[in-house]
């Protein structure tokens, strides 16, 4: 399996393009969306017909560059997802200049201008040029030999402790991703010590709890699980399994008398999910998504699993399908007869998390600039609300409103709004699934808003903007005084650190709700940072530097992650 690691010199470059504080929605898209995939191994050239020769060596590096740049965009498959199908009845025609020229310079329409940016040679034009031109290699599938192949259980669940034989403050314990470091790193919410930091698949996305706050699990780009187990003398990696090449999803069943039990992953590559023993992560059942995209229902060879998010009102999991934009309710009573609600919403979903009650699942349709709302109570969606450009919420916000009661919010890619939206149609049926107050934040480039029920401070980052002392900087707006405009706080300054891009991304919570956490992300041979924000006094509390904190993103408090308090 080769791994292969993007800089984000990939976002910067696309950003280049802007001149304006907010970037266009397709600049911010491929800026966010065009990273490195996991190529996998064994991939043969099908020569078209036609198509410049390319030598099997020179195939492999075309390979090698399609993977690390363009399959985010435009698929593993070549047949289009955020930026256009690259199949050979469209390549060919278009002829080898023309494709040259596209790849040297970009494209209004969001495509990376990679020779004039400097980020790819002439040679290696001329090469994808000529690749473009050639059948899509099939990468291969994972089903359920390779997943049992790649499964190990590093301790049983009978040789695992029966209580926690730490001290630590497991509810204020934090688990933060190292992004290009392959490892996760536990660091101690009161100390803001590092526990220890470990090994874990590439690129791990996200980390999530199991229901029991024990069981702590996380998933690499490449679609490796890794289950640590958080009640043991030293916090260990208790099982491992690679669900597929490429995966961003990882979830824990948690409805009563489900808690611990299943698990479930989403991938990527191939376009499929599976659902796993709680405790062993030993694959189960296996289902593919490929299928027909909501309103044109037209055929989809790889629609990816998006954010997946476990029902508190049934013994379901329910499932993002990114290119179809379908929600699947995912019911696991009995997995050997399995019952699937599928919610037919917009393209292409990928973010969100509950309302305040828990009952809605407010998700990003990010190419339809909507937000899906999904009642897991009855399954079905109780409405599709239209948003700002490109909503990106992370889990999102919820809040009350002074006059409108509860809202959700998001931040947006593509534009520097917020868009509030109610989500109580018991009490406030008049503002429920209904945008009812926009704010305006620094600009667009945001990835995640965050509040706590503990706060009455809305936090967003401006991660993805072009004008550095944005995206090195927060907006926090006042709950009780949204129209009095938003406080900078300059978290990258704090951090006091020299050189790279200093990128602030990601507030998360402590479990008390009284201080906010923003990672400082920095290139893998830079220094990065966790700055410490005190959430009453808007002042820097602490940060936190340790030569371990290599390329720090995403942060989970474990308390905040069990119980889905955001
Ligand atoms: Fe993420 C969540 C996919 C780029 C940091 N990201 C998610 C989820 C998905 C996703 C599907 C929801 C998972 C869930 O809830 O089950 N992310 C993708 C991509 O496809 C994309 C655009 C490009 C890629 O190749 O990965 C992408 N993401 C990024 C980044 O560049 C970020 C900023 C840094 C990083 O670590 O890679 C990043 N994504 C995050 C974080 C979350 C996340 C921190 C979880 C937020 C939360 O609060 O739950």
């Amino acid at each position: 399996m080769r791994v292969l690691k993007t800089p984000i010199a990939t976002a910067l470059a696309v950003f280049a393009l802007s001149a304006y504080a907010v970037p266009n929605p397709e600049q911010a898209a491929s800026a966010y969306q065009g990273e490195a995939a996991v190529m996998p191994e064994g991939m043969r050239l099908v020569r078209s017909p036609g198509a410049p020769d390319i030598t099997a060596s020179d195939f492999a590096r075309a390979n090698e560059i399609y993977f690390q740049r363009c399959a985010g965009c435009h698929g593993v498959l070549r047949k289009g997802a955020t930026g256009k199908a690259l199949t050979p009845d469209i390549t060919l025609p278009k002829g080898q200049a023309y494709l040259e020229a596209l790849i040297n310079y970009g494209s209004p329409a969001g495509m990376p201008n990679w020779g004039s940016s400097g980020e790819m040679s002439a040679e290696d034009i001329t090469l994808m040029a000529s690749y473009l031109q050639h059948e899509p290699p099939m990468p291969p599938e994972w089903g359920m030999q390779a997943m049992r192949d790649s499964w190990k259980v590093l301790i049983k669940p009978e040789d695992r402790p029966t209580r926690q034989m730490n001290r630590l403050d497991l509810p204020n314990l934090f688990s933060v991703t190292l992004r290009d470091d392959g490892k996760i790193a536990l660091i101690d919410g009161k100390s803001k010590r590092i526990v220890q930091t470990i090994e874990t698949g590439y690129a791990v996305h996200i980390s999530r709890m199991s229901a029991s706050g024990r069981y702590l699990l996380v998933i690499g780009r490449d679609a490796r699980i890794d289950m640590i187990d958080l009640w043991m003398k030293e916090p260990a990696r208790v099982a491992e399994i690679k669900i597929g090449i490429e995966a961003r999803s990882v979830e824990t069943s948690k409805y009563e008398g489900y808690e611990d039990k299943f698990a479930i992953a989403g991938a990527y590559w191939p376009p499929q999910y599976v659902i796993m023993n709680g405790e062993t992560l030993e694959p189960l059942r296996i289902e593919s998504t490929r299928g027909m995209v909501v309103g044109e229902q037209e055929y989809h060879p790889e629609p990816r699993v998006a954010a997946i998010i476990a029902s508190h009102e049934h013994p379901e999991f329910i499932v993002n399908v990114k290119e179809t934009g379908k929600v699947l309710l995912v019911n696991y009573e009995d997995i050997e007869n399995l019952t699937v609600t599928s919610i037919g919403t917009a393209p292409f979903l990928h973010d969100g998390g509950w309302d305040v009650t828990h009952r809605y699942f407010m998700t990003a349709a990010n190419n339809s600039n909507k937000i899906a709302v999904i009642d897991s109570k009855e399954r079905k969606m109780a409405a599709l609300v239209e948003v700002g450009a490109i909503p990106h919420p992370g889990r999102g916000a919820n809040f009350t409103h002074p006059e409108f009661g509860p809202v959700w919010a998001t931040s947006h890619l593509g534009d520097d709004t917020i868009s509030l939206i109610g989500t109580d149609p018991e009490k406030h049926p008049d503002h429920a699934w209904k945008v009812v107050a926009t704010l305006t934040g620094q600009g667009g480039g945001s990835l995640f808003v965050k509040t706590h029920p503990k706060s009455t401070n809305l936090y967003l980052d401006t991660t993805f903007h072009p004008d550095p002392k944005i995206s090195q900087s927060v907006a926090v707006f006042d709950i009780n005084n949204l129209n009095a405009g938003y406080r900078v706080l300059p978290i990258a300054e704090w951090a006091n650190i020299k050189g790279g891009s200093q990128r602030v991304v990601q507030p998360e919570y402590n479990r008390a709700g009284d201080e906010v956490w923003f990672s400082v992300w920095n290139g893998q041979d830079e220094t990065s940072a966790i700055v410490v924000v005190d959430d009453k006094t808007l002042t820097l509390k602490r940060v936190i530097k340790d030569k371990r904190l290599i390329t720090p993103t995403g942060k989970f408090n474990v308390h905040n992650t069990q119980f889905d308090v955001y």
